[in-house]
């Protein structure tokens, strides 16, 4: 019974460790669920504080998952290169490393239109 109540309590204390203040999206440009007719030469993303990109991945269609380049600097504003893109459906995900030091995971669906 008493370890039980100890399991509840560290599994509280862990949600709410999950629900801090850690940086989240704000903004992305391009939007999520957004439609463009202009090619973006960059993923801009605004997070509201600094973060540090540690990989991000670009999927086209059912096409294979490329791995971007991304800035090794820690910032709220983070602007990612786009390679040229052709019209299709865009997946954008991504690994952030928050000032906190929690990994965010977040991803960004366009589309590119004809
Ligand atoms: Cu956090």
């Amino acid at each position: 019974m008493r370890l039980k109540h100890w399991a509840a309590g560290a599994l509280l204390l862990g949600a709410t460790a999950l629900t801090g203040a850690h940086a989240h999206l704000e903004e992305a440009t391009p939007a999520d669920h957004s439609v463009i007719r202009t090619a973006p030469s960059a993923l801009v993303l605004r997070f509201s504080e600094s973060a540090r990109l540690t990989a991000l991945w670009l999927t086209q269609d059912d096409g294979p998952k490329r791995k971007l380049e991304v800035p090794a600097a820690s910032q709220p504003q983070i602007t990612v290169a786009l390679p040229p893109l052709t019209p299709g459906h865009y997946l954008i995900s991504w690994r952030a490393l928050s000032a906190d030091g929690h990994v965010v995971p977040g991803q960004v669906r366009f589309t590119l239109a004809q």
